[in-house]
């Protein structure tokens, strides 16, 4: 079993075993929603960074001072790194200091991880690693993809890792939407190859982190991060198959949850439409695949999850059975509130499934611009709340909070958030 030390200033390593240059280069591979703000973050630290992404259009918005994802602040940091020239994005990865690797790391059909992403990224850098490098695997990986994957990839076969080059795995732990102020203030877990290569990595998050810096091995930091949304997961699950329960026996979901958190011990997390997003729906499968036998609970949570929006398009069926061809007005697509990521977004699911049962769909989402998204047309809010017979409130957008009650009164209301309760 790995002991997890606690960062104290006693454990601080001596200036002489992480001595670095004044202003390190930083190369990080992938610019998306880990990627773009952590070179961001660094280059407005003084660090020189080039950011790499396969994607030519990417790399040209950024280079712009102008950013492809919604983020907020993120706008203000990406011009003022690029403005001050501290940050540069590139197409191919360029030698540096350290590099760090932020590529996508998403589930086959039949949830094996795809790790094609980070095996590319680890060959593309290995002709530019040298003695003395720091490497990081930020991207959520399955157990042991740092040793087995990253190293023998990335690491020139004539270097020693731990002596020559260091090699360490620090999983991002942000919350979409406070992504700049978590990247900065979160604990972070970092698991090196070896200790060298832990203190290596500490000594330089702490030039950026304001959290406190836990070291362990590798494969343990892998583990950690998967559990830590494992258990969201499975917490949301819980919350979820309570929703569709309540239903059968005719109770309020929300209403008893609220009633059950009042005893001090319990406190159940809110139902919604599904667990979206590229983490907590995707991470567990890790686990899952990890080991299937010991993994019951976490796959029946994924499963539990993965139902959810199924369960609402039949309820919504059934509601739309009882008028002559309704307008559903389906208010969110994003995963979840006041971000615009789309990716594994239980809402889209529904909105999806709806249309293609041929229903009369009117979809909004406030954070999803329409020249963005050609699947189907996208409306104004208040379009779809004057046409809508049927309204759906799939994501908690704040634009969403204020449809004057009135108005709901004279819907057939579905609020899969609880936002409209009195
Ligand atoms: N959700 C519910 N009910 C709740 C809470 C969330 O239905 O009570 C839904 C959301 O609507 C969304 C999904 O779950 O569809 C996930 O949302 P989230 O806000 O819980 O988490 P993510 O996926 O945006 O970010 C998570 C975070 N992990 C944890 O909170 C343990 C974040 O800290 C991680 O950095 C991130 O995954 C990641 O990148 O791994």
């Amino acid at each position: 079993m790995n002991e997890v030390a606690t960062a104290t200033p006693e454990t601080t390593p001596q200036a002489d075993s992480t001595a670095k240059p004044a202003k390190a280069t930083v190369c990080v591979m992938g610019l998306g929603y880990i990627g773009l703000p952590t070179a961001s973050i660094l280059a407005t630290r003084g660090f020189d960074v080039t950011g790499v992404d396969v994607r030519p259009d990417v790399v040209d918005t950024i280079n712009q001072g102008r950013i492809h994802i919604e983020e907020p602040d993120l706008d203000i940091l990406v011009r003022s790194a690029v403005g001050s020239g501290q940050l540069k994005a590139a197409h191919e990865p360029v030698a540096a200091d350290i590099f760090i690797i932020c590529v996508p790391t998403p589930i086959t059909e039949d949830h094996r991880p795809d790790l094609s992403y980070v095996e590319q990224a680890s060959k593309t850098i290995k002709p530019l690693v040298r003695a003395g490098n720091l490497i990081v695997l930020e991207s959520t990986s399955p157990p042991q993809t740092t040793q087995n994957v990253v190293v023998p990839l990335a690491v020139p076969d004539d270097l020693t890792v731990g002596e020559d080059v260091f090699v360490a795995h620090c999983p991002e732990r942000v919350l979409p939407g406070r992504i700049l102020l978590e990247a900065v203030q979160n604990d972070r877990v970092i698991g090196g190859m070896t200790p060298a290569c832990a203190e290596r990595a500490r000594a330089f998050y702490e030039e950026f982190v304001a959290g406190e810096i836990f070291t362990t091995s590798a494969t343990a930091a892998e583990v950690t991060k998967l559990v830590e949304n494992s258990y969201r997961d499975v917490n949301i699950g819980f919350a979820n198959e309570l929703s569709m329960l309540a239903d059968r026996l005719d109770v309020d979901p929300l209403e008893i949850i609220q009633l059950a958190n009042r005893h001090p011990r319990v406190n159940i997390l809110t139902p919604g439409p599904g667990v979206g997003g590229h983490c907590i729906s995707v991470d567990p499968w890790f686990l899952v695949h990890a080991a299937p036998d010991l993994t019951p609970l976490i796959r029946m949570a994924r499963e539990v999850n993965d139902r959810k929006p199924h369960f609402l398009v039949e309820h919504i069926k059934k509601l739309a059975s009882q008028f002559n061809s309704p307008v559903i007005g389906c208010l969110g697509l994003a995963y979840k509130a006041d971000v615009d990521d789309l990716r594994e977004s239980p809402s889209l699911e529904i909105t999806r499934d709806l249309i293609a049962a041929g229903h009369r769909v009117m979809a909004c989402d406030p954070y999803v611009p329409a020249e963005r998204f050609n699947e189907f047309p996208l409306h104004r809010l208040e379009e779809v709340v004057a046409q809508s017979q049927i309204l759906v409130l799939l994501t908690d957008h704040r634009q969403f909070k204020n449809v004057p009650r009135r108005v709901l009164e004279e819907k057939v209301v579905v609020d899969t958030r609880g936002i409209w309760r009195r």
